[in-house]
């Protein structure tokens, strides 16, 4: 396994970074490296450093982290919305886009820090012989800025995605709703590409890929300015949420590394994490929920704008990841997972991407019903962070039989276990390999062993 994984990485690898599948996504992905990175440091600290280090190379002057970097190399056609569409170095200018290379305006989950740290700890001498630490520190710093600053939509401490591709969960159906709102591009100025290499009942619809371009084109032609732009989809993801207190945690590792104060990253996590349950918690679902901001008027009073939206993710799971949450919650969300909605265990091996009782769950789809590697990793964690030992040993060996049995699929099909888009994806075979490494908490070697005490 452990030899096949590394061949993956080693086919997607371009010199500087890893493509997360050579036919469907030719380019570099924020989050996809993100994970990518983590499960690399086990075959080269330093090309993981690298990974991470040619992502935040392209980072904006505002501070934010594209969604794809685009490789030169590539044909303008391999993938859509291509750099003729985002046309960063010039429309992204305003906002500080870089001018020595093209990429997307819009974000993805901020998992920087939490793999840098992570990467930091493969080989700790080596790292500060090279200086990483030091080097990534400024720019991760600015990444979380611009996501308070810019993207604290409605002031109250959560940051808001607004496209469907930055929770990085494209096709949600918790985004059925604030879709609903949006026109979609005539679909004669465009040409979906992925429909070349994937099965189009795997994929997004025509409607929603319209929708997909229709926003992207509205954030492009106002200078991707989030003061200006009118952001009639704004959504706050318990997912994307999550992942960003868990970098903010990391941040303070990171900062207590290299001898800077870690106490404001410490009160920024514990901030995100009681936003997340003040905004978002439902105690009558048993797990986190979206919110979309652009759903009615305000209610009276101060409370937040918009509503929670009535769909079940597995977003809504990966608070586990987080520290410090509230121990009911924590409890509440243990049970969801194994209850009927996800059926982890009983009904299915991986945790689905999506309520297996909704209405829209779509066991082929996306990310309407499919499990994915990603998720199913965090959630290795999440159990383990709040004492299910057991439970995430057991998820890891199903991720790790399925990985084997996919060759590396990109998702799959929660009850049969199919594999379902690209192979030999990216993340799959990374998360693979931390996996082999340490089943249990994905090894944070500074803070846990497989037999250590539970992650703090
Ligand atoms: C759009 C690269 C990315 C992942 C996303 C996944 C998919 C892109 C697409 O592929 O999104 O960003 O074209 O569908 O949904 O999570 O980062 O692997």
């Amino acid at each position: 396994m452990r030899r096949a994984a590394a061949r993956v990485l080693d086919g997607n690898w371009t010199g500087t970074s890893t493509v997360p599948s050579r036919s469907l996504y030719p380019h570099q992905w924020s989050w996809d490296s993100a994970f990518i990175a983590i499960g690399l440091r086990h075959l080269s600290p330093v090309r993981a450093q690298r990974e991470l280090e040619t992502l935040l190379s392209a980072q904006w002057a505002d501070g934010r982290v594209p969604h794809i970097v685009f490789n030169a190399e590539v044909p303008p056609d391999a993938y859509f919305p291509s750099p003729s569409f985002w046309r960063s170095s010039t429309a992204g200018a305003p906002c500080g886009a870089p001018g020595a290379v093209e990429t997307s305006g819009i974000v993805q989950p901020p998992v920087h820090a939490l793999a840098a740290w992570l990467v930091h700890g493969a080989d700790p001498d080596a790292s500060a012989r090279r200086g990483f630490l030091a080097r990534v520190h400024p720019r991760l710093v600015a990444w979380h800025r611009y996501l308070a600053r810019h993207r604290d939509l409605d002031g109250g401490g959560l940051a808001a995605v607004v496209h469907p591709w930055e929770p990085g969960m494209d096709n949600s159906p918790c985004w059925d709703g604030p879709l609903s709102r949006i026109a979609p591009a005539d679909p004669a100025t465009y040409r979906r590409a992925d429909l070349t290499h994937g099965d189009a009942a795997d994929r997004p619809t025509d409607l929603d890929y319209g929708r997909y371009v229709r926003l992207a084109a509205a954030y492009r032609d106002h200078g991707y300015r989030d003061a200006a732009a009118e952001h009639a989809f704004a959504v706050e993801d318990p997912g994307f949420n999550a992942l960003y207190a868990a970098a903010e945690h990391a941040l303070a590792r990171i900062a207590e590394a290299l001898g800077h104060d870690p106490g404001p990253h410490r009160a920024r996590a514990a901030e995100l994490t009681d936003a997340l349950v003040r905004r978002l918690w439902s105690e009558q679902a048993g797990q986190f929920l979206a919110r979309d901001l652009r759903a009615g008027p305000r209610q009276s009073g101060a409370g937040p704008a918009g509503r929670l939206v009535a769909e079940r993710s597995a977003a809504g799971l990966l608070p586990l990841v987080v520290p410090g949450l509230p121990r009911p919650v924590a409890d509440a969300l243990l049970r969801t997972v194994a209850g009927e909605h996800f059926g982890l265990g009983s009904a299915v091996r991986l945790l689905p991407s999506y309520d297996l009782r909704g209405a829209a769950f779509d066991r082929r789809r996306y990310w309407r019903g499919p499990a994915w590697f990603n998720v199913n990793w965090l959630l290795v964690r999440g159990l383990s962070r709040y004492g299910e030992r057991a439970r995430a040993d057991a998820l890891a060996g199903e991720v790790l039989r399925a990985a084997g049995a996919t060759r590396f699929a990109e998702y799959l099909d929660p009850y049969t276990g199919e594999g379902r888009g690209a192979r030999e994806f990216g993340w799959t075979a990374a998360l693979t390999l931390d996996l082999l490494a340490d089943p249990v908490v994905g090894a944070d070697p500074q803070r846990a062993s497989r037999t250590g005490a539970p992650v703090p």
